[in-house]
């Protein structure tokens, strides 16, 4: 049986890379010790999430949806079941965000799409608005690309970021960063954070692209759900990506945006 037709049955696409190849590359994190003990490939899949913009939106679009720790998870957990089922005597752990798998590179180098200058995996078809998840497993498999291929480097994104920090500079001053932060925010940040216009993430960098120009709005059905404004008192607050932080965080940068 093609394993990718199995995994096709949960997500859009879905390419493997081997073990090997991203072995050196590991993540540090505690997730590190649900690795199969003798893995072999990793099978990628794409979560995308991009839903028809509506005006007002305070959040960055990844955390307009249902927390994809969750919704997703659920799917990767079924496919990775639907896999030992077709392949017994084989372990599948899905991993995702919380991972030890380079997720960008390991995407790109299964061929599901390029390595944009913004460090994000941009897919031919969905464009960079994706979640990645995956399938690690002890069963060898073909690998579906060879090398990581990178996008033609318009600049776009550079110009558009406001924490100045592509290609590859400081993560320090990624609006994305620095919104999800603890604490009391230092002038810099919140002059920043005020520069993004958003409550949580920032998407100035996927925005610009032309490569998410024409990229299709075809939402995985975990991610058809959207609530495009920050709200404490939503009764689906607990079930968004930014409530991993509670209230406060989110919550003071609302505030910090209110003022001048
Ligand atoms: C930590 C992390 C972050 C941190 C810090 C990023 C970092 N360390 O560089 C912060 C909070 C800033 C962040 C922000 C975002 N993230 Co993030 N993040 C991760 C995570 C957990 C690990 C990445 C990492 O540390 N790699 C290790 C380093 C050593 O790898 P690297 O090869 O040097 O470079 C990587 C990144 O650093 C990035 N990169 C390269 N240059 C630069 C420069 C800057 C300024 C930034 C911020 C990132 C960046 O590109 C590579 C991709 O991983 C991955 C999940 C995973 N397990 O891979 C998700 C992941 C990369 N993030 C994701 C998303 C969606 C985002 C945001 C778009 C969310 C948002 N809307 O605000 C932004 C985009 C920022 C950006 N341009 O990359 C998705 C990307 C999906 C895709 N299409 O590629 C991932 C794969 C999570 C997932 N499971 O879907 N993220
Ligand atoms: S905006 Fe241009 S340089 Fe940036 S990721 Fe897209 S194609 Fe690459
Ligand atoms: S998420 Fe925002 S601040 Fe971070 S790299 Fe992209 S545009 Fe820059």
């Amino acid at each position: 049986m093609e394993i990718l037709k199995v995994i096709r049955e949960f997500v859009p696409d879905a390419g493997i890379c081997s073990f090997e190849r991203i072995q050196e590359h590991l993540l540090p994190c505690r997730a590190k010790s649900r690795l199969p003990e003798h893995p072999k490939s990793v099978i990628l899949m794409i979560f995308p999430y991009r839903f028809p913009d509506s005006p007002g939106r305070n959040l960055s679009r990844f955390a307009c949806v249902p927390d994809y720790h969750t919704v997703a998870g659920e799917v990767l957990n079924a496919a990775a079941q639907r896999c030992e089922e077709c392949f017994p005597g084989y372990q599948f752990i899905p991993f995702m965000d919380n991972s030890p798998i380079p997720e960008v590179k390991a995407a790109a180098l299964s061929g599901l799409g390029v390595i944009g200058q913004n460090g994000l995996l941009i897919h031919p078809k969905f464009g960079s608005f994706l979640f990645l998840g995956e399938l690690v497993t002890d069963l060898p498999l073909t690998p579906t690309g060879d090398t990581v291929r990178h996008c033609y480097g318009c600049g776009n994104c550079v110009t558009a970021c406001p924490g100045n920090c592509l290609p590859g500079g400081d993560r320090e001053t990624c609006v994305s960063a620095i919104s999800q932060k603890k604490g009391e925010l230092t002038e810099m940040e919140t002059a920043l954070l005020k520069k993004g216009g958003l409550i949580w993430g920032c998407d100035r960098c996927q925005e610009a692209c032309p490569l998410n120009r024409d990229a299709v709005i075809d939402p995985h059905p975990c991610f058809t759900d959207y609530t495009p404004q920050f709200d404490p008192d939503h009764p689906d607050f607990d079930s968004r990506a930014y409530a991993w932080r509670g209230k406060a965080v989110p919550g003071r940068n609302a505030e910090l945006l209110k003022k001048k």
